[in-house]
């Protein structure tokens, strides 16, 4: 059923926006065209609109804005990422069916993804709003072979090529604030999670945890966000298709993860650099313990926080909350 389904959606895609007859159809599938029609009403069902003219045939009019993977997988470009996908309507949290993946020996590159989330996370078991089907939340398992202390660096590729693909497809310009944020404005539009598993000398596999506000308008965010987030609809003022943008995520995640399996973290970090908000203005950088006022300095090769204090010391950041 699903493999028809498939199908049908390739000879659309092939067609690109123009009419496929019936007989086509029912010849393309091997099914009669009574079935073609059956199929038709199914796609209906699920949010597609069709036009269908006599003698002309069908046509779709409008996808539906799914993340599915035959949504993802129509039109992608990547090697591996986003290849395997893994999906459910609902789930507590992408993160937690990534890990269990992991567990089961998921290759590189599959990704987790859900229309909704029950009980997303942030860092420090704080949560993630992440209602249904306005949003991108996704988990995506990458198997570097590289130092557990360089696992930070990943989470900053992944801002990389999160903010290129949103510019890509939006339009808008992005910032990236230190570690994980990506501010639109000034508003916290995605976050980014990173979590290992790994032995102390051995990383098995790294899950990073992407949570996009795509097309929530204002009064949607939840209350307790509605002043320091935003959503790409927000910003925008029009829709976009989730789909197309996981595509073009996988796509530059892609790119930046072969280059830095390849050459290192090097043109990563001055790509890191250039979207930064914070370098060379005075931030507080905030752990459970205690707050270090200074400059943001930049960050080290390993991809931590250089902080500049009043006396000229700097303190390494290896994790904490900034503001700025
Ligand atoms: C993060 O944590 O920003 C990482 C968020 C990662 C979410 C993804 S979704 C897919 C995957 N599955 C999961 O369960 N998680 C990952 P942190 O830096 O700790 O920021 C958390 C803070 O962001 C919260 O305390 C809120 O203030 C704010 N916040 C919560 N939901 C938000 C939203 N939808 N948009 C913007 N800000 C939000």
């Amino acid at each position: 059923q699903s493999s028809i389904r498939r199908q049908l959606l390739e000879i659309f895609s092939k067609s690109d926006g123009e009419f496929v007859s019936g007989q086509m159809i029912s010849d393309e599938l091997g099914c009669s065209r009574t079935a073609v029609w059956k199929h038709m009403e199914d796609l209906r069902k699920e949010g597609y609109e069709l036009e269908a003219v006599r003698r002309l045939g069908y046509r779709i009019a409008r996808k539906p804005d799914k993340v599915t993977g035959n949504e993802i997988h129509l039109g992608l470009q990547t090697d591996y990422i986003g290849k395997n996908i893994y999906f459910e309507e609902t789930v507590e949290s992408t993160q937690k069916i990534a890990a269990r993946l992991v567990y089961e020996g998921a290759f590189e590159g599959t990704v987790v993804v859900a229309e909704e989330q029950t009980s997303g996370r942030g860092r420090l078991s704080r949560t993630w709003h992440s209602p249904k089907g306005t949003g991108i939340w996704m988990s995506v398992i990458l198997r570097p072979d590289i130092p557990v202390q360089k696992a930070p660096q990943l989470t900053l590729l992944a801002a990389v090529g999160i903010a290129q693909a949103i510019e890509k497809c939006t339009g808008l310009s992005v910032g990236i604030k230190w570690p994980n944020d990506i501010l639109i404005n000034g508003k916290k539009a995605v976050g980014i999670l990173t979590e290992l598993q790994a032995d102390p000398d051995k990383i098995h596999a790294v899950i990073i945890g992407i949570g996009i506000n795509v097309n929530q308008q204002h009064e949607h965010l939840a209350e307790d966000i509605r002043q320091i987030a935003t959503s790409l609809l927000i910003e925008t003022g029009r829709e976009q298709k989730r789909a197309e943008l996981m595509q073009a995520i996988f796509l530059q995640l892609e790119k930046l993860y072969k280059q830095y399996m390849a050459e290192g973290f090097g043109i990563i970090k001055l790509l890191w650099e250039s979207y930064a908000v914070s370098i060379g203005k005075e931030i507080t950088a905030r752990t459970m313990t205690n707050a270090i006022t200074g400059i943001a300095k930049g960050i080290t090769e390993d991809g931590i926080l250089m902080l500049e204090d009043r006396e000229g010391v700097i303190h390494y950041i290896h994790s904490a909350d900034i503001e700025i």
